[in-house]
């Protein structure tokens, strides 16, 4: 796929504007190597937080004004040794030609790439097994409640493991980069995403997980659910693109394609956004209905699916850049972070309306957050941050405990920013948070975990990497994304290694915080995202 992308964006690609205002000196070129080369590394590397278009959203604009005002040097320079504010460096990545031409890259008109339309989505979509030749019981013994499905980022696969044995079930093949897994109401299939769009469907009633539908949604994609209201158990499944700027509507039992909405529209600052790409979506089981968060735009959508030929959406606005977000306890309130903006927006599905946009410190990124009862405040739903090393906890309770809902009630200090996941569970009473994009090691090796009961007793400071064992190699070992298993008695973390360099996942026991196992395998590849069958089902976080 990504020679025809690639293929695709050189075609589209538009002579730079010779002699306009921003202009400095001869205009930027490439060989056509170099520039298809600086396009496949930018997409993989760059555009989840630049856009596409290079608008900025995350990450700064780099459109070529803006680049061409810092300058070849300068931008080799942030491209090596990344900046304060929050960009990695890639010197220990690319190489010092790479950096070169991808600096020059950045000074030439962005690349629009093609649009992907039904057509192209029933070209690429295939059903490996028709439903009737499914089985029609579960031909295997393992609790498949209990199974992970686990993120193998740089291969390109899932690997299904056993939670109750902590053995490898199965590896599965899948898009590139691939990001997160999803489950169907009944439990029966995952849905994982691919950062290339390609959406895999796997049935875990066979011996082996068995993929047994394929499709290409769109070229860049991060998200994908299912309907779980009453009456549409497993019917549809969602799938948000990053490019095209869309979302897909598909049969949920064989991923066949049957509507496609644009997300291209005016945002909440009233100017027109080209690339407003779906960030994070989940599924009400109080209705039948997706929470769809555009991320350039600032708008929710909250898309009624009981009648897809006569859709019916409802467009809340909140703020800029949406990314991830997680039901309440109550699962009425959805709470996503607007993260570019410092915000948390809080929606009531019930009403259809936007509850509260709260300010918290910089960067929140909560994955799905994690919900608990606080002893003084009462129920509340918790995120850490990119750039803040605090927990920020927020009050979720109009009814009860209405002096603290939607408001910042506490912010507990943590072991370091560059946190991108909290985690906990209604049968724990640990609160668990990552900070895997710290650039010390120490830091990003190690968790922070409070006991939610005794907030006061302040946090206690785990090295998972060095429970896992690893031999030390030049990359980081990034502790990432706790997950839970079915009884909410272990936490998972991956330890996220270099992609030649060996990784494992650690499992903790969830009461004495102590190791319990530690999975490795030559084949588990870069582990990070980790989707237990139950809890994702269940949206238990
Ligand atoms: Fe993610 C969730 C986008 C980089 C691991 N990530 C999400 C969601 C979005 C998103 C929109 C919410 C999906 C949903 O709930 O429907 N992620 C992006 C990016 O745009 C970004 C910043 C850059 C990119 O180029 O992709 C990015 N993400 C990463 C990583 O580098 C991570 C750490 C490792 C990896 O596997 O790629 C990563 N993202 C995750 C995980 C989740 C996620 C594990 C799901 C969390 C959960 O508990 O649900």
């Amino acid at each position: 796929m990504f020679k025809n992308f690639h293929r695709a964006l050189l075609i589209t690609v538009l002579p730079l504007a010779a002699g306009s205002a921003y202009a400095q000196g001869p205009a930027p070129t490439l060989t056509k190597e170099a520039k298809e080369g600086s396009a496949k590394i930018y997409f993989e590397r760059c555009a989840g937080c630049h856009g596409v278009l290079r608008k900025g959203a995350t990450g700064k604009g780099l459109e070529p004004e803006a680049s061409e005002k810092l300058g070849q040097q300068r931008l080799e320079k942030i491209l090596s040794d990344g900046t304060e504010g929050g960009m990695p460096n890639f010197d220990d990545i690319l190489s010092k030609d790479e950096i070169k031409n991808l600096a020059t890259y950045l000074r030439m008109t962005p690349d629009v790439p093609p649009e992907w339309g039904m057509k192209d989505m029933k070209a690429s979509w295939k059903v490996h097994i028709p439903v009737d030749k499914r089985p029609t019981k579960k031909m295997n013994t393992i609790n498949t409640n209990n199974v992970f499905s686990v993120t193998l980022r740089d291969s390109g696969e899932v690997a299904l493991i056993d939670g109750d044995t902590k053995k490898i079930w199965g590896i599965v093949k899948t898009g590139y980069a691939v990001h997160i897994s999803r489950l169907s109401y009944s439990g029966r299939y995952v849905y994982v995403i691919g950062r290339d769009g390609r959406l895999d469907m796997i049935d875990l009633w066979y011996e082996k997980p068995t993929t047994v539908a394929t499709i290409k949604i769109g070229l860049d994609a991060r998200s994908v659910d299912t309907s779980k209201f009453k009456g549409f158990e497993d019917k549809y499944a969602v799938v948000g693109s990053y490019w095209p700027p869309q979302y897909a509507v598909l049969d949920g039992y064989t991923l066949e394609p049957l509507k496609i909405v644009s997300t291209r529209s005016i945002g909440v600052d009233g100017e027109y956004h080209p690339e407003p790409r779906v960030a994070s979506i989940v599924s009400s089981q109080i209705k039948p209905e997706w929470v769809i968060n555009v991320k350039e735009t600032g708008l929710i959508k909250l898309v009624d699916y009981s009648d897809i030929k006569n859709l019916k959406e409802t467009t809340i606005e909140s703020a800029k850049f949406l990314h991830d977000g997680g039901w309440d306890a109550s699962k009425r309130y959805f709470l996503v972070a607007a993260n570019a903006s410092n915000k948390i927006a809080v929606v009531d599905t019930k009403e259809g309306k936007l509850a509260a946009l709260i300010d918290t410190k910089p960067i929140p990124h909560p994955g799905r957050g994690a919900n608990f009862v606080h002893p003084k405040f009462g129920p509340v739903w918790a995120t850490s941050h990119l750039k803040a090393d605090v927990i920020t906890l927020i009050g979720t309770d109009p009814e009860k405990n209405k002096a603290n809902a939607w408001k910042v009630v506490q912010e507990l200090k943590m072991h370091g920013s560059g946190s991108l996941f909290v985690k906990t569970h209604p049968k724990s009473s640990n609160l668990w948070a990552d900070a895997a994009l710290h650039p010390e090691p120490e830091v990003a090796e190690s968790v922070t975990v409070y006991d939610i009961k005794n907030l006061d007793k302040g946090p206690e400071k785990i090295n998972v990497a060095k429970m896992a064992g690893l031999p030390k190699t030049k990359a980081l070992q990034r502790v990432v994304h706790g997950e839970y298993n079915e009884k909410g008695d272990e936490i998972w973390f991956s330890v996220w290694a270099g992609k030649t360099d060996p990784s494992a996942i650690v499992v903790i026991d969830d009461k004495t915080r102590k190791m319990k196992a530690v999975i490795k395998d030559p084949k588990m590849i870069t582990p990070t995202g980790k989707f237990n069958v139950y809890n994702t089902q269940h949206d238990i976080y």
